[in-house]
């Protein structure tokens, strides 16, 4: 069933605005979300009602905050398919999430001769802490090439996925170009192979259904703020197996069970992951998105997204001298990048601005894969649950607009 968007875009405020006169059309979805009212809500009423620190005291309000921090850990544990909050910790984002990975798994468990996999679109956050973490354990990295159409380059994969694989450390789905990847194939590939496979969830989780045990990876990777929720908060999702074998990456209050002036003992999990007074205000929010998100549903979510994007594409294919870094539709999500000849992507992005349209322009925190496909920068579009056909073609008329006045 269509969800009701018009009904939908009243519980945004933000959604309300003019931006130099014109109505807002918020384009950059995939950098971060805006928040409906119970969102907004469920953080005010925390600091009006029950705030304080958690885990410490024994007091009404310490009770109160502490089982609104502890449910958000269920919420969103369920949200990605698990069912103990053991395996869900807090983050401040998805880039301290995959963080954790690299340092307290990676550091621990490579050395000189082992392969870290990963493919030629991740994002920086997923890239710089493995080549950071092969610098310093003598292991290297090794890509997943691409397909001319933007898809992962799976035969290949299956060559390189070997003996020597530690672990895959990939993108579901890419920030730049959109391309929705085989999770489950390239798990299924890694654990042939006695290898872990981590997920950058980032552009995924907020998008459509993930299920961690039927993608069967050992780590997931999201952030609140890029599916209504405020930022500040993110999560890792990892097997019990694992997490209960890692050191923890920070430590100090909070994460113990017993200090002495010589030695810890780390508390259970997920708590030994948390060290310090954690963003409680902030996980009860992302509670509170992920109620949102789940009363619509993440099917709908997400077939409501493609309805968009497809329009957009087709739209945007008419356009001579449009360029489009996009898959086919089979591996395409609510995500597009373009460039334009004769128009740098931050101008694109500027003329749009002028008539109200978000849009992002730049390389998007994938530097590697722009020099790749020979580009400095793109323009991008990413859609979400409260943008409308009305806006796709707000944004197709005024880029045409753009396209005219510089030729
Ligand atoms: N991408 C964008 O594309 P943080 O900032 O930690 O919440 O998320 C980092 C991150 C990791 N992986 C992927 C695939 C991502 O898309 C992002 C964030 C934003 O506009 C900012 S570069």
């Amino acid at each position: 069933m269509t969800p009701d968007i018009g009904k939908i875009r009243e519980d945004f405020p933000i959604l309300q605005r003019k931006i130099n006169g014109k109505p807002l059309v918020y384009l950059d979805n995939a950098a971060s979300t805006q928040k409906p009212n119970s969102v907004i809500n469920a953080i005010s009423d925390f600091y009006k009602t029950s705030n304080s620190n958690v885990h410490r005291g024994v007091h009404t309000l310490s009770e109160e905050a502490s089982e609104l921090y502890e449910n958000a850990h269920l919420k969103a544990i369920k949200f990605i398919g698990g069912n103990s909050i053991e395996e869900l910790i807090f983050t401040k984002n998805t880039t301290e999430s995959l963080n954790i990975v690299a340092k307290s798994w990676g550091m621990h468990n490579l050395e000189k001769g082992d392969e870290v996999v990963m493919s030629r679109m991740e994002h920086h956050s997923n890239l710089i802490p493995w080549q950071e973490v092969c610098r310093k354990t003598g292991a290297s990295l090794k890509f997943i090439e691409m397909n001319e159409d933007l898809t992962l380059d799976m035969e290949q994969a299956e060559e390189l996925i070997g003996n020597k694989t530690k672990i895959v450390s990939i993108v579901h789905v890419s920030n730049s170009l959109g391309t929705l990847n085989d999770i489950k194939k390239l798990g299924k590939l890694a654990h042939e192979n006695s290898a872990l496979i981590n997920v950058d969830g980032a552009q995924s989780a907020p998008h459509m259904p993930v299920d961690v045990k039927e993608l069967d990876c050992d780590f997931f990777a999201f952030s609140g703020h890029k599916m209504l929720g405020p930022t500040g908060i993110g999560a890792l999702y990892g097997k019990h197996e694992h997490l209960k074998e890692m050191e923890p990456f920070i430590t100090g209050g909070g994460m113990i069970q017993e200090v002495s002036y010589e030695k810890a003992v780390w508390d259970e999990l997920p708590w030994k992951f948390e060290a310090g007074t954690p963003i409680i205000a902030q996980a009860i929010g992302f509670s509170a998105a992920i109620d949102y998100l789940e009363k619509i549903g993440m099917t709908e979510i997400h077939s409501y997204e493609m309805r968009l994007a497809n329009y957009a594409v087709d739209e945007l294919e008419k356009l001579d001298g449009l360029k489009i870094y996009c898959p086919p539709k089979e591996s395409r999500t609510g995500i597009v990048s373009f460039t334009l000849d004769g128009i740098h992507a931050h101008d694109i992005a500027s003329l749009m601005n002028e008539e109200g349209i978000a849009l992002r322009a730049g390389h998007h925190c994938t530097q590697p894969l722009m020099k790749m496909l020979g580009i400095e920068a793109t323009a991008r579009a990413s859609f979400y649950i409260y943008n409308t056909m009305e806006e796709v073609d707000s944004f197709i008329e005024a880029l045409k607009r753009a396209k005219n006045s510089f030729s």
